[in-house]
């Protein structure tokens, strides 16, 4: 059976921290779209690991993790992510990880062309990690993308490269500092390092599932930079919500044990886009330093902003989750008044609209209707049941969990794997 985590807002939820607890139990940790564009960021036992790339299963020394065909591949991330949780102290992870032949081969070339890209879109920039990840999946859409299993073929995988930065070249001319010989060369190591990692995952996952193992999808982004149902063009070009972990895994429907959405106590959103619930002043400035809300994969500051439930709708009718995992709860701990979304008005015929629009130019024109609620002024960091968090806290998450008509299963009261409350 599997167990799906997603995020249901736009990212950084704490996906990594749930994936990590479940992983606990769980024999395969999954990833299934996205790239080393994926930050997480997981204390367990006192240490902080980082991840990019690589499934958050890997701390678990019992747990095999897969890269997917729905990833873009990164090799050169691959192996640093690898070397930096081996520093840290984990020395079984390059046993415990593979990657499958179908995923699709992203490049220094490509984050060159994402750079490019971002430049030429000036003032209506998207804000990417600069990884390449859009440019990857522009190439696997277009059909001339380079999959893992060609890597192995050389005199392919090579002319192959290098007729991509011919065709980037023409269109990009000297602005395009690539040299293909020297990525050329890289690849001749990773040739001889990546094979014991490669697998044919169809045949994996089929055999894992045949024989009952408990499988953890840990999503990567989340369901407002969904490529289809993100908030376009301002979105990362995967499929980040449920769809995309049938397509990248090829796992069972049938097989579904729990499909968690993940969802910030506050929301947060890094790089460009639209976000009606900002807050651009004060309590916005707090939530982030509180929140400690920097992306782990470039560092950037995170825009910060009350929880919109508008949002948290729309995305549950687009993933279906069973259960919600409300996170950061205690970062709220301090402000007497938090404000959420319940809402969206529009100002021309007074009408609320309790759904998220499509054009983002009509979203611009609508007005937040917010919902008031009274803070808990202490801090939930050690509190361990739902009956021990201040009422007001419980008033939070039970109106939450009626709206959004989903139970709140557990609750994350800090970074620490200890501080979740279970429900
Ligand atoms: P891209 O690079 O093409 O995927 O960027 C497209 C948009 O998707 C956003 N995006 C993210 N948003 C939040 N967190 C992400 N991961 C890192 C983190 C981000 C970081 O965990 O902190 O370190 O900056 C992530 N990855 C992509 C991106 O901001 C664009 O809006
Ligand atoms: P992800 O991409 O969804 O896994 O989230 P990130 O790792 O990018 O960002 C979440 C950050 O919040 C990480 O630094 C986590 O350690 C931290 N975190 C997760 N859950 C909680 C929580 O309940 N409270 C606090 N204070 N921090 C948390
Ligand atoms: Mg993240």
């Amino acid at each position: 059976m599997a167990t799906i985590i997603l995020g249901s807002q736009w990212g950084d939820e704490g996906k990594g921290k749930l994936s990590d607890i479940l992983c606990q139990k769980a024999q395969i940790c999954a990833r299934a779209a996205g790239g080393h564009n994926a930050g997480h960021s997981v204390v367990a036992n006192g240490i902080s690991y980082d991840f990019h790339l690589l499934p958050s299963g890997l701390i678990n020394p019992n747990c095999e993790n897969l890269i997917g065909s729905g990833v873009v591949f990164n090799a050169e991330a691959f192996f640093k992510e690898l070397a930096a949780l081996e520093e840290k102290g984990l020395k079984h992870v390059r046993s415990k990880i593979l990657v499958s032949d179908r995923a699709h081969v992203n490049l220094t070339l490509h984050a060159r062309v994402d750079g490019l890209e971002e430049r030429e879109l000036a003032g209506s920039k998207i804000g990417t990690t600069g990884r390449g990840i859009g440019p990857s999946y522009a190439n696997k859409a277009a059909r001339h993308g380079i999959r893992v299993h060609e890597i192995f073929d050389q005199e392919h995988f090579e002319t192959k490269l290098r007729k991509l930065a011919d065709g980037y070249k023409k269109r990009f001319g000297d602005l395009l500092e690539y040299d293909v010989e020297e990525e050329i060369a890289r690849f001749r190591e990773y040739r001889k390092l990546l094979p014991e990692y490669v697998v044919d995952s169809v045949n994996f996952m089929e055999q894992a599932q045949q024989s009952g193992r408990d499988i953890l999808i840990e999503g990567a982004n989340a369901l407002m930079l969904d490529i289809d149902y993100g908030t376009y063009p301002f979105v990362t070009s995967s499929n980040t919500g449920l769809g995309g972990i049938f397509t990248g895994l090829a796992l069972n429907p049938i097989k579904i044990k729990e499909i968690i959405g993940v969802a910030k106590a506050y929301t947060t959103r890094v790089g460009e886009g639209p976000f009606k619930t900002e807050d651009l002043g004060e309590d916005g400035e707090r939530l982030q330093q509180i929140g400690r809300e920097w992306g782990v994969s470039t560092g950037r500051k995170r825009r910060c902003g009350w929880l919109d439930l508008v949002v948290l709708k729309y995305s549950k009718s687009i993933n279906h989750y069973t259960a919600w995992n409300l996170t950061k709860l205690d970062i709220l701990d301090t402000f007497p008044v938090i404000k959420v979304a319940v809402a969206y008005k529009d100002p021309k015929t007074g009408e609320e609209l309790s759904y998220f629009p499509s054009d983002l130019n009509y979203l611009d024109t609508l007005e937040v209707v917010w919902k008031e609620f009274e803070g808990w002024m202490s801090p939930t960091t050690a509190v361990k049941t739902f009956d021990d968090l201040p009422k007001q806290a419980q008033a939070y998450v039970k109106f939450i969990e009626e709206f959004t008509g989903a139970p709140v299963k557990w609750i994350g009261t800090g970074p620490a794997r200890d501080d979740m409350i279970y429900l």
